[in-house]
């Protein structure tokens, strides 16, 4: 769409986007992605300027997305779980974004750090005083054979909760299971949103099946790596969970294709005496974890790392070669898990340390520990509330109190029921802390 055509179709931007780019050319501030790190900073940073005293113009900041929803996606698992309506955790994107912001909605497809501009996909620029990257990551189907056309088949075994379009399939499956057959739970080797979604799932479906289901379904959780979880305390845990329960597990054996009319499944075993070796299985339910990894168009820019994700200092969140340039989130490179709730834990540092720049030249200097969590569901009524930071070391808001490697009932009831409206309600708009809640972390000003 050119971006007149773009301003034809949504009247209220044209009067916003044109306010500020007649006036200077560039916004003060530019933010690649209205997910939950874009929507969260986009308000801190102006909230910050406006308690200091700066109120900005209207269009100051801009919000380039091109998505007309944006979801709750830690709800997803929930969803698959039977106990929401996927509709429930989805907004139409523009009723999220303030009339002060300019909403660009357009796919960013390449940023310019030299001359300070994006470019998106249809060739036209927007340029930026400062640019935060929170484009959040991509999903690769089809790095698993198959996959693509198992998930759009209505008829198809095969589900997974990381899509809006077959998270309520996958409750649909485990609902449905005849039981003949095994239901087999994946998990790619790599980096994935979410890390502890591909066993909650599994663990949700087990739960189910033990008030219904009789005879119980054999069920296998596999992954492609070598544990149940990165940090080994939780890890521990969890396999001890796992074998309690009866699911098989199977470790650095990751999915490469699927054949959806035959249930079968093939894994290649990455590491040990097997290494190489291709194991063929037949399922009677697939729940697949796609495999994940950076954006392509970021990883063919100049502000990517040799992995492909913004490379950014892991604990200022400034990039490590363009001074106006700040990510967070899952396009990040942050040696963390990528969650919802690390980004409560970014979003206040990224605040300061650009509002600092911009205010005062000078970089602010608040430090981001890692800090991260993983709500791990571990059945209906059970949860374990995993928390931690860089170095894969625990840092548990509740560790006074309980041991958070024991899953109950009270962190099901805050991931299920209060997370969500906490999301919406607070989160997005930049009022939530994390763990501190509705009280900013106090940072000395530089
Ligand atoms: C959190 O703040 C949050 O945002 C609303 C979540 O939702 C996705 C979470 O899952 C977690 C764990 C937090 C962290 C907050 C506390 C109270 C531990």
């Amino acid at each position: 769409m050119s971006p007149a055509a773009a301003l034809r179709t949504v009247p209220s931007l044209a009067a916003r986007y044109a306010t500020t780019s007649a006036h200077s050319g560039k916004h003060k501030v530019v933010v690649i992605g209205a997910g939950a790190g874009g929507l969260a900073a986009a308000n801190q940073i102006y909230n910050a300027f406006k308690s200091r005293g700066e109120r900005l113009n209207d269009g100051d900041i801009a919000i380039i997305d091109p998505a007309q929803h944006h979801d709750y996606q830690p709800g997803w698992t929930i969803v698959g779980s039977g106990l929401a309506d996927k509709a429930d955790y989805r907004r139409p994107l523009a009723s999220l974004i303030p009339a002060h912001f300019a909403h660009i909605p357009g796919s960013a497809a390449g940023v310019e750090p030299q001359s300070s501009r994006v470019v998106l996909a249809d060739g036209t620029t927007v340029g930026y005083e400062s640019l935060v990257v929170a484009a959040g990551l991509q999903i690769n189907y089809d790095k698993v054979a198959g996959l693509t056309e198992a998930l759009s088949d209505a008829q198809s075994k095969v589900a997974t909760i990381y899509s809006y379009e077959t998270a309520d399939k996958t409750w649909h499956l485990i609902r449905e299971f005849d039981g003949k057959g095994e239901a087999i739970f994946t998990q790619p080797f790599g980096p994935v949103k979410c890390a502890g979604a591909p066993q909650k799932i599994a663990y949700m479906a087990d739960s189910y099946w033990k008030t219904t289901s009789n005879p119980l379904p054999s069920r296998s959780f596999i992954t492609g790596m070598p544990t149940m979880f990165s940090v080994p305390h939780y890890s521990n845990a969890l396999n001890a969970i796992r074998q309690e329960k009866g699911i098989n597990g199977e470790f650095n054996t990751n999915l490469v294709s699927i054949d959806s009319a035959k249930r079968v499944a093939k894994f290649e075993v990455l590491a040990g005496e097997n290494k190489g070796k291709r194991i063929e299985k037949e399922f009677g339910m697939l729940h697949v974890t796609p495999p994940m990894g950076p954006r392509d168009w970021i990883k063919k820019s100049p502000i990517a790392d040799a992995a492909g994700w913004v490379d950014v200092h892991q604990g200022t969140l400034q990039h490590n070669k363009f001074e106006n340039i700040f990510s967070l989130g899952d396009s990040s490179s942050l040696p963390t898990s990528k969650t919802a709730a690390a980004i409560t834990a970014q979003t206040p540092i990224l605040t300061n340390n650009l509002v600092s720049l911009l205010s005062t030249g000078k970089v602010g200097d608040a430090i981001y520990d890692g800090y991260t969590s993983c709500p791990l569901f571990t059945g209906r009524g059970e949860l374990m509330l995993a928390e931690f930071k860089y170095g894969l070391e625990r840092k548990e808001t509740f560790g006074w109190l309980t041991d958070q490697s024991k899953p109950n009932r009270a962190f099901y009831h805050l991931t299920k029921d209060v997370f969500p409206r906490t999301y919406f309600s607070k989160m997005l708009k930049g009022e939530w802390y994390g763990p501190k809640g509705i009280f900013p972390p106090q940072f000395v000003p530089s």
